[in-house]
């Protein structure tokens, strides 16, 4: 197994689509944990290149190979992570995207479909998703939960924002609200006025039971 997630590491981290695509294919195949494919192997490998992307070793384009191998690996895994679920009842309707003027969103991808992988019925609204379009969502859609993601520091602001419009337009009260993305942490979440944080895809799943269930 250790060698398997080396290989899906190096995968995303070399940019190799079709590698990465095959890899996740045979993960399927095999009937493997695919939690741990993800998050020991694919993830890891977009992780390191973010990080040889700071050093100065990679430039953009070598991460956005990264990033878009890394997200022909999940199309693959999806359906797989979604039929082992418990989709017999719904649990909550969940509103998510990545916050304004953020483009990031595999993280927010991944966390969507493990909500939905675990009975929710999960409306995903991409990236760089405006303040005011959450409002009218939560408005018109009537969520029990709200997911914004963050992964720019510039951006993470604006989950404040919209908890704050929120207030603001009488709808706080309706609505838990759960943050998250790399910069973010449980004490911003508390900062900010949000009901929950958590750290990756399979602590928002435990998260969101707390705060709905
Ligand atoms: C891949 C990547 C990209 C890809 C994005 C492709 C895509 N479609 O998503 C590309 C190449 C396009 C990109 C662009 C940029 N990027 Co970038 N990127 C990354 C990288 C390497 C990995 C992010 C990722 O996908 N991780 C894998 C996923 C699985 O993990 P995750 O996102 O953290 O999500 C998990 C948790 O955070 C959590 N989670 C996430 N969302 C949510 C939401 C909720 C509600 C909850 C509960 C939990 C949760 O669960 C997830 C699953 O476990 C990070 C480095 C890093 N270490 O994060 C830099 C990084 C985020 N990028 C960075 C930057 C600066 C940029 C650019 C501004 C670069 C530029 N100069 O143009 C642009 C952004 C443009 C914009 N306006 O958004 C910086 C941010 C610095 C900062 N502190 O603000 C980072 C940290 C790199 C660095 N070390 O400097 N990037």
């Amino acid at each position: 197994m250790q060698n398997f997630l080396a290989q899906c590491e190096e995968a995303v981290l070399k940019g190799e689509k079709a590698r990465a695509v095959d890899l996740a294919a045979s993960a399927l195949d095999k009937g493997y944990d695919l939690l741990e494919v993800i998050e020991g192997g694919f993830s890891k490998g977009i992780r390191k290149a973010g990080e040889l992307w700071e050093k100065g070793e990679y430039f953009l384009p070598e991460l956005a190979f990264s990033a878009e191998a890394m997200k022909d690996a999940m199309e693959v895994l999806q359906p797989g992570l979604l039929e082992s679920s418990e989709q017999s009842r719904t649990k909550g309707k969940v509103v998510i995207g990545t916050i304004q003027g953020d483009i990031h969103d595999i993280g927010k991808t991944l966390v969507a479909t493990m909500l939905a992988a675990n009975g929710y019925n999960v409306i995903d609204l991409g990236a760089d998703v405006a303040y005011s379009r959450f409002i009218e969502e939560v408005k018109n859609q009537k969520p029990e939960l709200l997911c914004m993601s963050a992964l720019l520091t510039t951006t993470m602001a604006g989950q404040g924002h919209v908890i704050s419009q929120l207030e603001e337009g009488g709808l706080r009260s309706q609505v838990k609200v759960m943050v998250g993305g790399a910069p973010t942490t449980a004490a911003w979440a508390e900062e900010i006025g949000a009901d929950g944080y958590a750290e990756n895809a399979v602590e928002a799943v435990q998260k969101a039971n707390s705060l709905l269930i």
